[in-house]
């Protein structure tokens, strides 16, 4: 039964002779035929050297009882249950547009109109094995006409996340040619954005003036944030290794090149700022430096374009390995909790003096969660141990953050204490209620009384160990169980099984709505129920339930020896030798 993706994958050989798949209008195709403004001096091909072997990411074996296998069995139907509640009102209530709202039973556009949350399914209908909602899907997205959206702007990263690699990921899959016809649509309109006078992509993107082909709008910015940028790169070579056209490759790799060139340039070598200057190709000035929001992927994809090139190119390897360096050395911290656990939670390093003085902002994301698990797979693919270590510490410090909270639901963003040193970390309550207090704003911390201070302490309902929550809400994410999921198949470890099911049954039982699930507010709120926002972004079935889907199901489905997720967890084809 694990096998059936196998049987309908069509090798790379199948693809490039098989000709069902080109359309045969596809060189009129709109996006295609538009003149080219600022043509490429030359295209760099796809690497030939071969893929070589990697370790295995994937635990050699998964032991389980008779009882065991059952409850797992159990769980992960109550996943598919809860997938398939919300796909039934999308199908019904929202069909075709981007996104339910799970509360009023409407739909919202938010990804240019282009069916995101269908695109973003596909392969999670695949992989639940729902064939006919799968058909009827695919048939549904041969419809949608990328030459044609109400927005004004469209977000070139989320286009290629959500609608470039949904197509792949189903087509990975499931073998269905219609799928990578649609990809290549996508890639089509989406090379124009690269269409600038340094070939570099324009992140937030005009795309009614580049149908104009408006020579002036034509222009990468000079704020780029570095994930818009620098996370491009799976999607548009598995559509150059699939297709065999290198242009997508080709343009990728251009930004690639520049990232390698000034990585050790900037102001915390190994990492690069938060915002970019795509304009004048500047990789290297700012001062602020996270693995989280608005960098996360661009780190993310280092080692995993490794995984999918079948290690062919070096230099992803190599800024990989730099950057996990760095990181683990300025950004990852042990917190001060009650309970002693030595857990990591990935900050924010701020510079200042030309990169001579380093400040760590102890703060913690939800979207920074999916570091666990890109060091969990580093580790494995690179045979490096300290990044395993650290990997195992960052998905604890993400499963501290969903237990210690009061509905076991982890919040978008929080603070804690760092403790001087990961081996002198003993809780003090006085320290922490001060840090409380400074981490809120409060003046003249010291000149409080202690009844003075427990009392504003208790007044900010913080569970221990939590010294802010700028953000209290939960959006549906998927960060913590992708790490927990990488974490599981790398080692095997039943009690993950068991924090999965806690972390699932949470999320549900305050994200559900009468017709499906919603973003909610407040999840360190101790008054009621947290409140639902009605909103259910895509990556809740893209990503967030099919990782819950595949930690409760057989190793063998999508192993990482096979495949490597993109960043909204559509499964990509590795290139194995
Ligand atoms: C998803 O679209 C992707 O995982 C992206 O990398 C980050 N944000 C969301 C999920 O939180």
């Amino acid at each position: 039964m694990a096998t059936y993706w196998r049987i309908h994958h069509a090798t790379l050989l199948d693809v490039h002779h098989n000709s069902d798949w080109r359309d045969p209008e596809s060189d009129s195709y709109f996006w295609k035929s538009l003149p080219i403004l600022y043509p490429p001096s030359s295209v760099q091909a796809l690497p030939t050297s071969g893929p070589v072997s990697f370790p295995a990411v994937q635990a050699i074996s998964f032991p389980e009882s008779s009882f065991e296998k059952a409850l797992r069995k159990e769980r992960r139907q109550a996943v598919k249950d809860t997938f398939t509640r919300a796909w039934t009102s999308y199908c019904e209530y929202a069909w075709l547009a981007d996104e339910l709202a799970p509360v009023t039973r409407g739909k919202r556009s938010a990804f240019g109109g282009w069916a995101a949350t269908l695109v973003d399914s596909l392969d999670t209908l695949w992989i639940m094995d729902m064939r006919e909602e799968f058909e009827d899907a695919v048939a549904a997205a041969t419809t949608i006409n990328f030459t044609r959206t109400d927005a004004g702007e469209i977000n070139v990263f989320e286009t290629t996340i959500r609608y470039l690699g949904g197509f792949l990921g189903a087509f990975d899959v499931s073998g269905d040619y219609r799928l990578l016809r649609k990809a290549v649509e996508v890639g089509e309109m989406l090379y124009k954005a690269f269409d600038t006078p340094n070939r570099m992509p324009i992140t937030r993107w005009d795309l009614h003036a580049a149908m104009l082909n408006d020579k002036k709008k034509q222009v990468a910015g000079s704020s780029t944030l570095v994930a818009e940028i620098g996370s491009l790169s799976m999607e548009f070579t598995r559509l150059s290794i699939l297709t065999g056209d290198p242009k997508w490759f080709d343009a990728v790799h251009t930004i690639a090149q520049r990232m390698e060139e000034q990585q050790m340039w900037t102001e915390l070598p190994g990492l690069w700022p938060l915002v970019v200057d795509a304009e004048k190709l500047l990789f290297s000035l700012g001062s602020t430096f996270t693995l989280g929001a608005m960098a996360d992927s661009a780190y993310e994809y280092l080692p995993k374009m490794s995984a999918l090139l079948g290690g062919q190119m070096d230099l992803y390897q190599t800024m990989y390995e730099r950057a996990a360096q760095a990181a683990l050395r300025h950004n990852l911290f042990r917190p001060m909790v009650p309970t002693g656990e030595d857990i990591l939670i990935a900050g924010v390093a701020h510079t200042s003096h030309g990169g001579r003085t380093v400040e760590l902002e102890p703060a913690g994301q939800h979207l920074v969660c999916f570091f666990g698990g890109l060091m969990a797979l580093g580790g494995r693919l690179f045979s490096r141990k300290q990044d395993f270590a650290a990997a195992e510490k960052l998905v604890d410090g993400c499963i501290w953050a969903y237990k210690s909270m009061p509905h076991g639901v982890m919040p978008e963003t929080f603070k804690v204490y760092p403790c001087s040193s990961p081996q002198n970390c003993t809780w003090d309550e006085l320290l922490w209620m001060t840090q409380v207090l400074r981490d809120n704003n409060v003046r003249d911390v010291e000149s409080l009384s202690y009844s003075q201070l427990v009392q504003l302490v208790t007044e900010k309902n913080l569970p221990r160990g939590f010294t802010a929550i700028p953000d209290d809400a939960y959006l549906l994410r998927p960060e913590a169980i992708e790490s927990i999921f990488i974490l599981y198949r790398a080692t095997g470890r039943k009690d993950l099984h068991d924090v999965a099911w806690n972390m699932f049954t949470a999320i549900d039982r305050i994200t559900r709505t009468e017709f499906g699930n919603s973003a909610v507010r407040g999840v360190s709120s101790l008054r009621g129920k947290p409140l639902q926002t009605d909103s259910m972004e895509s990556f809740w079935l893209g990503e967030t339930l099919k990782y819950f889907y595949l930690v409760f199901s057989d190793p063998n489905i999508i192993s990482l020896d096979d495949f490597v997720f993109n960043t909204e967890a559509h499964p990509l084809r590795r290139l194995l030798p």
